[in-house]
């Protein structure tokens, strides 16, 4: 029986909700609600929350909520307050920041204003989400490992909309916020600087982003094909011979002469993820203001021929 578990037909077990330890963290301030979705069970564990919100979770929710809003009421506005047109355009609509002109003052409400209310809103909840993951880590006693990740991501993004908007002198090389607008955007920008495939900050990116993919897929794989061993318990993976770890660490020695560790994996897996961000922002740091043209810089270079 116990063979034929995997995600497809896994028994789902329900107890009494389950709080977790105590230890430090008053359970008071937990929110009340606990229920079971069965479906959940299938993807992980069947009971959802009681989540813990705290004052961190409560700011970030909020000032979310409002950039959130204010992307949909300048949508709501550009749509003329069509509820046909508001949907059928959705995802090409816009909230712009302001234009060239404006620098790095402020602008008219319609004209960049509001882009840069709601800008502050959301660099109000990016970073309280931060503090939250650091204050809820500590309090479990855990390593900060989950917050340093989140800041290499949260360091391209305050490269896309503040650091380098900063140092080009103005808000206009911001991301507007739109689905399609801000692909756009992404497009435009590798254009703008001489095509980004010859930044090499942006290829070093893509290498940790499909490494970070490559990665995911050999470790889930290692572990669902152990876990009729055990793997996925990690118990006595540590003394005994012939184990979960063992075979899968073996797997990986015999196929390709290299064997990460069941502690070792994991750092990889967060290297990469983390290099990811911390060499793209890197990269967006510099273009415009460094670089101007990154095909000309490669050639320059050595890294793109001379005559291409
Ligand atoms: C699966 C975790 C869940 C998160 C999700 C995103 C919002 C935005 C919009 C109110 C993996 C939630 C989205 C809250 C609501 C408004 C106006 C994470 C998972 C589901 N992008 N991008 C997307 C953001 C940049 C690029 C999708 C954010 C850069 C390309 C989604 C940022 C550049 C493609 C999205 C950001 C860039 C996308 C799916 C911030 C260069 C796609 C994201 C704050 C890096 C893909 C239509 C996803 C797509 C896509 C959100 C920044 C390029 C809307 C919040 C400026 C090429 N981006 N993006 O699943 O389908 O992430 O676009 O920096 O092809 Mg983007
Ligand atoms: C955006 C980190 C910030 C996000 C945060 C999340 C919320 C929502 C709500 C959950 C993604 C905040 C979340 C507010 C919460 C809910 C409900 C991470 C972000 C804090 N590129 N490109 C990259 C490729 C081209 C361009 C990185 C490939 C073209 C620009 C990545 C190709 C042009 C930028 C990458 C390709 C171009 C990038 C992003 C191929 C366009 C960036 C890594 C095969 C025509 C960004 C240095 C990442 C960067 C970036 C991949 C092509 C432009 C590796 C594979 C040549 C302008 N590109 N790209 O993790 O860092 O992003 O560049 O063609 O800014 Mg590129």
């Amino acid at each position: 029986m116990a063979e034929y578990q995997n995600i497809f037909t896994q028994v789902v077990v329900q107890g009494p909700p389950e709080t977790g330890m105590a230890e430090d963290v008053d359970v008071n301030e937990r929110g009340k609600g606990v229920f079971f979705l069965p479906v959940a069970g299938l993807l992980g564990n069947a009971q959802i929350g009681p989540i813990y919100l705290g004052p961190w979770g409560v700011l970030s929710l909020m000032s979310g909520l409002v950039w959130f809003f204010l992307c949909g009421i300048s949508f709501w506005v550009q749509a003329g307050f069509s509820p046909g047109v508001f949907v059928r355009d959705l995802f090409w609509m816009a909230l712009e920041p302001p234009a060239e002109e404006y620098g790095l003052g402020f602008a008219p409400l319609w004209e960049g204003g509001l882009y840069l209310i709601a800008s502050f809103f959301l660099l109000v909840s990016v970073m309280t989400w931060w503090i939250r993951s650091w204050v809820r880590a500590s309090q479990l006693g855990m390593g900060k490992h989950v917050c340093y990740a989140f800041a290499s991501a949260i360091w391209l993004f305050l490269v896309l909309g503040l650091f380098r908007p900063l140092l080009m002198g103005s808000w206009a090389e911001a991301v507007p916020y739109g689905i399609f607008p801000h692909l756009d955007w992404t497009n435009l920008f590798s254009l703008t600087y001489g095509n980004l495939f010859y930044n090499p900050f942006h290829a070093l990116s893509i290498v940790f982003l499909y490494g970070s993919a490559l990665l995911f897929a050999m470790h889930g794989a290692t572990i669902l094909a152990v876990t009729r061993y055990g793997g996925d318990r990690e118990l006595e993976q540590i003394a005994d011979r012939g184990t979960a770890a063992e075979r899968a660490g073996l797997f990986w020695r015999w196929t390709m002469g290299f064997n990460a560790t069941m502690e070792g994996i994991h750092r990889w897996a967060w290297w990469f993820a983390i290099l990811t961000t911390l060499t793209g922002g890197i990269g967006i740091l510099l273009t415009g203001t460094v670089v101007d043209n990154w095909f000309v810089w490669a050639q320059e270079h050595g890294y793109a021929p001379p005559d291409g």
